[in-house]
């Protein structure tokens, strides 16, 4: 029978051939699985649940959240708080980082987590996702405060994110390549569908918000024309463009057939160099196109090489394809 490794089986094996998994993140892993599958339950009901439309609150960003932010939010920590893997977590619904509370265990890892990326999408029924980054609470610590939280996308042991699409389906690297779970609605469990994610090194597809160009830097500014001249400029060869405002859909469509993903830096608000988020969004989304062979840069350096300063600190993001990426890097020298 095909495609019965569910993601639990999956892990154990990998932590059988050697790989650093230890029964905590597998664990943790198993929880973060269902919280997906609750918050799938909920996307897929949309209004039948009357899950749409806004909460009427905003988080610390000054967005306004959705219900399904705050409902999604709720899942993931009730679901990872009480099985004593995290030592604490940091999501972009909570003002500050999460303590686990006092009558639960307290575990080895910090899980940084975007409940429902690409929210804006819920309304109108496009695909929106979670995403997920897991590093080691530092040695000694079983209290974590914000600074013990401030660590380099580098120090990530796993990072994952999961689509709810026409199919719901889980990312996942440890480190060791990506690998994806498509969400068996049968038996509800996660189960391999995709091994071995690789990136193609070339790419003629870009995906950025168009309507920021006039606060672009000059090397994006370039590379952007670069690829609308098409076969009558300097590329010599047509670029398709993609934007569907879900970060997730976009690195999902990366990994399956290449392309270059942007969201720059841009002079629209001075207190934010760029829009999405380091620690949840960023670094995460980095170490899985990393592990799959693509690149992930700010333009003036590595991602995951960037100290984080703050938990909902922003950065830009250029990544995808490694020559479109490493072109548009040779522009910012
Ligand atoms: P969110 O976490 O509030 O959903 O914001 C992040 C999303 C990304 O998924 C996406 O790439 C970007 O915001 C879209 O921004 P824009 O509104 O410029 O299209
Ligand atoms: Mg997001």
């Amino acid at each position: 029978m095909e495609n019965t490794i569910t993601l639990k089986q999956h892990l154990i094996a990998e932590q059988r051939a050697g790989q650093a998994i230890d029964a905590h993140l597998i664990d943790l892993l198993d929880d973060v699985g269902s919280a997906c599958k609750e918050i799938h339950d909920a996307t897929s009901h949309g209004a039948l649940y009357d899950v749409l439309g806004s909460a009427d609150v905003e988080n610390v960003q000054g967005e306004v959240q959705k219900k399904l932010d705050v409902m999604s939010n709720e899942m993931f920590i009730r679901r990872t708080e009480a099985s004593g893997n995290l030592a604490g977590m940091a999501s972009e619904e909570e003002d500050d980082v999460y303590s686990i509370p006092s009558e639960h265990p307290r575990g080895p890892y910090l899980m940084y987590f975007d409940p429902l990326d690409g929210s804006s999408n819920i309304d109108v029924n496009i695909t929106v996702g979670s995403i997920f980054s897991i590093v080691k609470c530092p040695e000694g610590v079983t209290d974590p405060k914000l600074k013990d939280y401030l660590i380099p996308g580098t120090e990530q042991v796993c990072a994952g994110f999961t689509l709810y699409g026409p199919s719901t389906l889980m990312i996942l690297t440890t480190g060791n390549g990506v690998v994806g779970f498509t969400l068996d609605p049968g038996t509800g469990e996660f189960k391999l569908t995709h091994e071995n994610i690789t990136i193609p090194d070339d790419t003629s597809e870009f995906a950025v918000n168009m309507s920021n160009q006039r606060f672009w830097e000059a090397p994006v500014q370039k590379y952007v024309q670069e690829c609308m001249d098409g076969v009558t400029g300097e590329r010599d060869k047509n670029f398709n463009m993609r934007w569907v405002a879900s970060m997730v859909g976009e690195v999902f469509r990366i990994l399956t057939r290449g392309g270059i993903f942007l969201y720059p830096f841009d002079t629209k608000d001075a207190a934010k160099p760029g829009k999405l988020r380091l620690m949840y969004e960023a670094n995460p989304m980095s170490f899985i196109v990393e592990q799959a062979g693509g690149v992930s840069s700010t333009g003036r350096g590595r991602i995951m090489e960037v100290t984080p300063d703050a938990i909902h600190q922003r950065v830009p993001v250029i990544l995808g394809s490694k020559n479109e990426v490493n072109r548009l890097i040779s522009y910012h020298k």
